[in-house]
């Protein structure tokens, strides 16, 4: 059995002992990252139907070929017609009468479809088991991750030679996502964010034409997708001689970032990390300034659970892989974010990204 194999072979144990525990007969999977996690299949459209002793991977005639090789621990149906009626033959044959479905990703048009047409007794909600199965991260997963904030490290020391003033927020997005993809990404994993001067003020500053100018800050967030694993960083930099007030909020952020990442510890909530940066945010004046949460999990997706915020309950565990992303907003002034991507350990978290946090002035 090699190795990605045995993976699989794992995630459905821990899979089946929550239908156990749930006393349902099979899960119906259909969320892209859902059934990539469980079957290693990394096509556009399947249908995972798993019960105790079977798993079947039902997809159509673009997809037979290479979901036979990905997801070799499923017996691959072709379906070119209506898929309920091909979800409907494997229940037949299986009996499967009690059907857990996710809820969580399903249209209200979907779940009517499966209501009046699949032959089981009951469709039962089976809430976010899968989604809690992907909270922590295996070595295997790990490592991808960490390539792909390699990555982003790697965008950040070329893209700080190219920002100056002339030169548009666009075309620096541009740059640093073709640079991550030179470097084996198969893409960026959210809109780059490049908001510079007083765009630096919103947090989601997808980058636009505004041009860089001297004595500007420059945001810059981004990740990319690297064997379907997500990376995700931010850097603030300055171009030019940097504004007061802005380098004093830069070392309050730097300190938050840094006392909130170093004691993220098992064992302790999202929202007592949270908590971490958002007190030091606080003290020294800006708390209305620092409206988002500290940060989320990080995988498959770009934000997962579990989330760094002040209402976050999901306690810390060794493996999870999460963000460390405080930042200050002042309108009409700037802003500045500092992001880390961290795995909780026994002991200090393992601090993935390695890019300075030193200020820079370009
Ligand atoms: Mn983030």
């Amino acid at each position: 059995m090699d190795n990605s194999s045995s993976i699989i072979e794992n995630r459905l144990k821990r899979l089946r002992e929550k239908l156990k525990l749930k006393d349902i007969d099979a899960v119906l999977i259909n969320k892209r990252e859902n059934y990539f996690y469980l079957s290693g299949f990394t096509g556009s459209s399947a249908y995972l139907l798993i019960s105790q002793e079977d798993a079947y991977l039902v997809t159509d005639f673009r997809y037979v070929e290479q979901s036979r090789n990905q997801a070799s621990k499923y017996e691959v149906i072709e379906c070119n017609g209506n898929s309920i009626d091909a979800l409907n033959e494997i229940i037949k044959k299986i009996g499967i009468k009690k059907l857990g479905f996710e809820e969580n990703y399903l249209t209200y048009k979907i779940f009517s479809e499966y209501k009046s047409s699949l032959l089981v007794s009951e469709l039962l909600p089976f809430g976010r088991v899968i989604d809690e199965l992907r909270f922590v991260k295996d070595e295997v997963e790990l490592e991808v991750i960490r390539k792909a904030v390699k990555i982003g490290d790697e965008a950040f020391a070329h893209i700080i030679k190219v920002i100056k003033p002339g030169i548009k927020e666009i075309e620096i997005a541009a740059e640093i996502e073709y640079h991550m993809k030179k470097l084996g990404a198969s893409g960026p994993s959210f809109d780059t964010i490049v908001a510079s001067g007083k765009r630096a003020a919103m947090p989601h500053g997808v980058a636009s034409e505004k041009v860089i100018e001297m004595g500007d800050i420059v945001t810059l967030d981004y990740g990319c997708i690297y064997n379907n694993y997500c990376s995700d960083m931010t850097r603030t930099v300055f171009v030019g001689e940097p504004d007061k007030e802005l380098l004093k909020i830069y070392e309050i952020v730097k300190k938050a970032q840094y006392e909130a990442s170093t004691s993220a510890y098992r064992g302790l909530k999202g929202k007592d990390i949270d908590n971490i940066a958002r007190s030091i945010i606080a003290e020294r004046g800006y708390g209305p300034n620092f409206g988002h949460s500290l940060g989320h999990g990080v995988g498959i997706e770009i934000h997962e659970e579990p989330r760094l915020s002040i209402r976050g309950e999901v306690i810390m565990e060794n493996g999870m892989v999460v963000t460390v992303e405080p930042g200050i907003y002042v309108e009409g002034l700037g802003g500045v974010r500092i992001e880390d991507i961290i795995v909780i350990n026994d002991q200090k978290p393992e601090v993935l990204t390695s890019s300075t946090k030193e200020i820079i002035i370009l």
